[in-house]
Formats: structure tokens, C-alpha cells, sequence
């Protein structure tokens, strides 16, 4: 009896979770649409905006995933040595709680972004090294068990395919990576490890790298469990490649995630604009889901009016599904088709 009332309960839950899902008025939505090819599909958030309204009712009925666009940097989370603030992460993660949703946590070890007390610190290689174990102990730590997936380490390479200057690399050398996943694996076990990177979903110098690098944490038996392939596109030039990329990546034996999705058009938009960034991303879409170990899609934000695009590449914009008055564009629906239509 108490099973039986366990199971009626579970279903009800389950019809109420499908109901939100598909939206105000029954229509289709994103995650909804990933979900029906064994996906998800997440955003980047900021906690912040969550109190208000209609972004909420976004994120809660559009989204099966979430990311915290900055409120898990390191920056953010110990602004002085010793002192947390984890007041916006654990927002976030209680949203995605009460709605079913994973999280896809970002970042634990990026050059970008760190106290202020880290970077003037002058701290010997060994002290960087215990502090950067201590960081993801500290973090991952919080999180275990609520966390689907980390970017450990993001951005580790140059356009050019070197590593990166950072800290890290000066204090431990290209090691500081496997020496990160390790300290996320055992700070929780369950979480999919992730390197993360851009200018990465098209071959050249940057992707080769990544591509040996992943290969080698591989063969060397260092706990990496997926590759982040964070495309910030250019509405028009999306690359041709992509979806060979995807699979690259995957035949390494790892898990793929489309990390930070946006296609940016050169303003004003109008509506030739919006039909070939519609195009764009059901390309993307597309690609993720040609490849089974393409697992989802994040997009780096949800609507137009919040987006990191406009103050970093003058005269762009309108990169997201959403637009600035939460009205869904056109790549809405290429979305959709592209997780649902039928294989040609
Ligand atoms: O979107 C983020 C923006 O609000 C921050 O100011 C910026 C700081 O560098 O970081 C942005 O997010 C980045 C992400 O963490 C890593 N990949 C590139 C993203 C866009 O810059």
C-alpha cells in the first residue's frame, strides 16, 4: 500500500513536472524538445535576476540545465582570502533543485576572474598549488552530489594552441590541470569532469591542442569525463566543420557539451538576420545530436537584454533565443525542430 501510494505520488510529480515543462499554454520548449532526444538543454544564469518574474518563468519552463554565468568564480565566491559568499551559488542550485533541473557547474581553475588577494598574493608555486587544491576541495566540496558536470578548468590554451600564461601554468606547469581533476574527482565523485575552451568547434592549432592534450589525460588515466566546447559564433559563420569537431572530440571517449551558445549578429537585426541565426544554431543542434556522446546545449544566457555580447564586441547583439522583451525568436523553433525532426 504505502509502495502503491509512493508510485501514485511519483506520477503526479512527474505529469506536474512534464505540465511545466511544456510551457504556459501547452506549447513546446527547449528542454522539453532535448529531452526528447535524451538531452538537455541549460542556460547560463544570473541568480540575481531570478526574482524577477517573467526571467524566472523562463528559466524554470525553458530550461532542464543551468549554469551560473559568474556566481561559482572564484572571484565570486571567496572575494578576501578566507571570507565565502556563497549566497548566489547556492540560489542557483536551489532554483535547479526545485525544478528538476541539473547544473552544470563553472569554473573552478580559469585565469580570469580571481580575487584580488590571489593574484597580488605573491605565492610560491607550492602555496598556488595547495590553494588551487584547497579552492575545489572548498567548492566542489559544497556542491557534491548536486553538480551533473564541472568545467574544472577552463580556456587552459591560446588561439595558437600553447598553453595559456596563467598562474596556474607558471606554478605547476601544464600539470596544474590533471592535478585539478584529480581534487574535483575526490571532492565529488559523481560530478563529469570538464576542460572547457573556445575557438575550439572548428580544426586548427587551438583545437589540435586540446584535442592531444584530452588524448593524453586519457592515456595517462586522469579522471576527464567531458570536453566543453563553449561556441560563441558569428550569425553566418558558424563553422562548417562543427559537427566533424563534435565528433572528434567524442571519439576520444568522452562525453561532448555545447558549453556557451550564443550567435551574435552584427545590430540592427532584422528579420534576414534572425532567420540565418535560426539556421545557425538548429545547426548546431543538429550536430549535437548526430553525435550520441554530445550529451547538451548550454546557451551563454537566455534572452538578448542579458547578455555578455554587446559590451565585449561593439556594434553585436542579439545573440540569444530570447530577445530583450523575453519574446522567443525565430532560433526558438529551429531549436526545437532541430532536437525533434525526423533524420532526413
Ligand atoms: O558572461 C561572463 C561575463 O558576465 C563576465 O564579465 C566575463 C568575465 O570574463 O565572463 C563571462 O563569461 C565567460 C565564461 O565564464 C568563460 N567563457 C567566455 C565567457 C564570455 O566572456
Amino acid at each position: 500500500m504505502a509502495l502503491l501510494k509512493i508510485a501514485v505520488a511519483a506520477a503526479a510529480l512527474a505529469l506536474a513536472l512534464a505540465t511545466i515543462r511544456a510551457g504556459a499554454a501547452g506549447e513546446a520548449t527547449l528542454g522539453g524538445a532535448a529531452g526528447a532526444s535524451g538531452r538537455y538543454f541549460g542556460a547560463a544564469l544570473d541568480p540575481d535576476a531570478l526574482d524577477e518574474r517573467p526571467y524566472r518563468e523562463l528559466a524554470a519552463t525553458q530550461l532542464t540545465c543551468v549554469t551560473p554565468e559568474n556566481a561559482m568564480k572564484w572571484g565570486s565566491v571567496e572575494p578576501l582570502r578566507g571570507e565565502y559568499d556563497w549566497d548566489r551559488a547556492d540560489a542557483l542550485v536551489a532554483f535547479a533543485k526545485a525544478h528538476g533541473q541539473k547544473v552544470r557547474g563553472h569554473t573552478l581553475v580559469w585565469h580570469s576572474q580571481l580575487p584580488l588577494w590571489l593574484i597580488n598574493g605573491a605565492f610560491s608555486p607550492d602555496e598556488l598549488r595547495s590553494l588551487m587544491v584547497a579552492h575545489i576541495a572548498a567548492e566542489a566540496g559544497r556542491y557534491r552530489g548536486a553538480i551533473y558536470a564541472w568545467d574544472v578548468v577552463n580556456e587552459p590554451f591560446t588561439d595558437d594552441g600553447n598553453w595559456r600564461n596563467s598562474i596556474w601554468r607558471e606554478a605547476m606547469g601544464p600539470d596544474y590541470v590533471a592535478i585539478a581533476l584529480k581534487a574535483a574527482r575526490a571532492a565529488d565523485p559523481d560530478a563529469k569532469l570538464y576542460v572547457n575552451d573556445y575557438n575550439v568547434e572548428s580544426a586548427g592549432p587551438k583545437m589540435r591542442a586540446l584535442y592531444d592534450f584530452v588524448a593524453s589525460l586519457k592515456r595517462d588515466g586522469v579522471p576527464i569525463d567531458g570536453v566543453g566546447l563553449q561556441s560563441h559564433f558569428v550569425a553566418g559563420k558558424t563553422p562548417a566543420d562543427f559537427v566533424a569537431v563534435v565528433q572528434k572530440f567524442a571519439s576520444l571517449g568522452v562525453d561532448v557539451a555545447v558549453t556557451e551558445l550564443d550567435i551574435r549578429i552584427r545590430l540592427p537585426a532584422d528579420d534576414k538576420a534572425l532567420a540565418a541565426q535560426a539556421d545557425d544554431y538548429a545547426s548546431v543542434v543538429r550536430a549535437c545530436r548526430e553525435t550520441p556522446r554530445c550529451v547538451g546545449v548550454t546557451t551563454w544566457g537566455i534572452t538578448d537584454d542579458r547578455s555578455w555580447v554587446p559590451s565585449f564586441f561593439s556594434g553585436y547583439g542579439a545573440a540569444l533565443p530570447f530577445d530583450e522583451n523575453y519574446r522567443p525568436k525565430p532560433a526558438v523553433a529551429a531549436i526545437i525542430d532541430g532536437f525533434t525532426e525526423k533524420a532526413p
